[in-house]
């Protein structure tokens, strides 16, 4: 059963340090200047005004229109600033240390054991040896190293929720903030503690006092992520909030990148590049695959994707458009984020929330760009160490973003997760009024326009499977007996009358167990050159050891060269023997149209 949690955002809440704001003189003089606040201090039509240059502003066409030189218009010239701290940087390189330029740290014996992950998901322990002021080495692409932005930046909020977080995991964050943020661009860091259980903060509260721009503040009850970053922004006072993670350590000058886009236009929420801190030895790794961008499948698992050519700046060091934020990390000028109506109230603890908040941005006339200058490393957890309240997953909130966002193409999602139908997602007028309101455009023109090229990785409708059904050893009589649990060896058995060893010849040339192409699950046959033995294995939609081939009764692996067959009972990779019947393989059901398609490149995809 579902209990609703009661929106909390105003309840009883305790200020456990007060917060003091130094007001410096210099930083004074630039609020008073900086495009977003002007914009944000006045509404009506001021707020449309850009000074930094926007050529459809009506007072510049009729300066235009009068003969007169339209930069006269403008409040003034931007100014270009190299935000980079130089000297910072060169006492950073000079530091050694455990874990400094952002190094593996090992332990050993008693310290490797579980018990140093089951808190948290990571490795506290070596997080516990390096110093919460460690270096990292500058992994920006070289343009970032001396790219200049407008020396008139919003100054930031910067909204971190957390919940049992380890003490020095989140002490990092905050110093890594403190560290390397322009002290004239950090309004202050709004810690937004979500009922922790773990008796910490006393340690916390006294490690946090010599930060007087870090207020913290706490949820009496459990709220989630959503309501925890919701209460953030409404204490948040900078011009431009920065929603971030409790387990990140924020790269060299991250933050000039992420808010000059902004300043060009306030409708633009820009992301970080999320690069990985290693958990179990802290290791600060640059992201794998840095022309990709945000994307979805049909079941709403967030995926990346290529930047088609036409999206991908020419300097790699530009920002792009992405389509879906990943979720976790990113900046929004403060006052659009409440004209865009914050959250969906309705939405529950976790999950869906990057989806309800980007398909808003790009369809009520917004975009989301992400900044490769702007570098944060994240810990990606183990596994989740807590618990989740309300524990059914997110197909609630999954279930109202379709409602609201994805119209007819909502009929997707519930094609592959057909449980989620019967759910009932609660009051959606709210939601739904502020679409509305907000004259947002359609999810079809988001498709069309912002990512086109989503359906040539993920179809809405797939392609049929070339075959399916049991899949019949010919000699020894025996089927395949797909053990979906990942990492298993795949064996045959007699085969069955029911529907348990169905497996499918995708279009995308896998073999998963399923009885429909949208039904099947997501683990694939894998074999290797290396191994006799086939695996069950996540489905990584990249043929390579998961291709498969079914040419003239065989079932041929092309990457390893070899052809499945059957010895003493036994499921077995073996070279290929053409002919040979004990390679010969049954099919329970065949789409001949489809089969020779697959099979007009004979050993490699179809589509390549
Ligand atoms: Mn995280």
């Amino acid at each position: 059963m579902k209990v609703k949690v009661r929106p909390l955002l105003f309840g009883a809440c305790f200020v456990l340090l007060p917060f003091v704001y130094k007001k410096a003189i210099g930083e004074n003089a630039s609020i008073a200047q900086h495009p977003i606040r002007d914009s944000v201090n006045s509404k009506g039509s001021q707020s449309q005004i850009n000074f930094h240059g926007d050529l459809a502003h009506p007072q510049m066409h009729a300066g235009a229109i009068l003969g007169q030189q339209v930069v006269k218009h403008r409040k003034r010239e931007p100014m270009w600033k190299d935000w980079n701290d130089h000297e910072f940087i060169r006492r950073e390189a000079a530091r050694t240390g455990l874990g400094e330029q952002g190094k593996p740290v090992t332990l050993f014996g008693h310290e490797k054991l579980h018990s140093a992950y089951k808190d948290n998901g990571f490795n506290i322990l070596v997080s516990d040896r390096i110093s919460l002021d460690r270096s990292l080495h500058d992994i920006r692409h070289a343009s970032c190293k001396s790219k200049k932005y407008y020396s008139d930046l919003p100054d930031v909020s910067v909204i971190i929720p957390f919940h049992n977080e380890g003490l020095s995991t989140l002490l990092r964050t905050i110093h890594s903030l403190h560290n390397r943020s322009p002290e004239s661009l950090l309004k202050e860091i709004v810690l937004v503690d979500d009922a922790s259980s773990r008796p910490l903060y006393k340690e916390l509260e006294s490690s946090l006092a010599k930060f007087p721009k870090v207020k913290l503040i706490r949820n009496p009850t459990r709220q989630g992520l959503i309501r925890s970053r919701v209460r953030g922004v409404h204490l948040a006072k900078g011009g431009v909030v920065v929603i971030l993670d409790s387990h990140v350590e924020v790269s060299t000058n991250w933050l000039p990148p992420l808010l000059h886009p902004i300043s060009l236009d306030r409708k633009t929420v820009v992301c970080p590049m999320i690069d990985i801190i290693d958990n179990e030895n802290f290791q600060y790794v640059t992201q794998p695959g840095d022309a990709m961008r945000g994307a979805f499948d049909w079941e709403l698992y967030y995926k990346r994707i290529p930047i088609p050519n036409e999206k991908r700046p020419k300097d790699p060091s530009e920002p792009f458009e992405s389509p879906v934020m990943a979720g976790g990390l990113f900046a929004i000028e403060r006052n659009y984020f409440y004209e865009i109506g914050l959250y969906d109230e309705g939405l529950e603890i976790w999950g869906g929330e990057q989806y309800e908040l980007s398909f808003k941005v790009w369809m009520c006339g917004g975009r989301i760009l992400d900044s490769p200058c702007s570098r944060i490393g994240h810990i990606y957890r183990k596994f989740v160490p807590y618990t989740i309240p309300n524990n059914g997953g997110p197909n609630y909130n999954y279930k109202r973003v379709a409602e609201v966002w994805m119209d007819e193409y909502a009929e997707f999602f519930y094609r592959r997760r057909p449980y989620v139908r019967k759910i009932d997602a609660g009051d959606l007028s709210k939601a739904k009024a502020l679409r509305k309101e907000l004259k947002c455009k359609s999810f079809d023109w988001y498709i069309k326009n912002v990512i086109p090229d989503l359906v040539q990785y993920y179809p809405p409708i797939l392609p049929p499977s070339a075959a399916w059904g049991r899949l019949k050893h010919v000699v020894s009589n025996l089927c395949i007996d797909p053990q979906v649990k990942k990492g298993s060896q795949v064996v045959v058995s007699q085969c069955k009358r029911t529907h348990s060893q169905d497996l499918q010849l995708t279009w995308r040339e896998d073999i998963r167990p399923g009885q429909t192409p949208e039904g099947a699950v997501r683990t694939c046959l894998d074999a290797s050159y290396r191994s006799k033995s086939i695996l069950t294995w996540d489905c990584h939609n990249q043929h390579g050891n998961q291709l498969w081939k079914y040419f003239e009764k065989q079932l041929i692996h092309p990457s390893s060269k070899k052809c499945a067959t059957v010895a003493s009972g036994a499921l077995l990779m073996m070279p290929c023997s053409p002919g040979d019947r004990l390679f010969e393989w049954e099919w329970e059901h065949i789409n001949s149209t489809q089969l020779e398609t697959f099979n007009s490149k004979p050993s490699a995809p179809y589509n390549t």
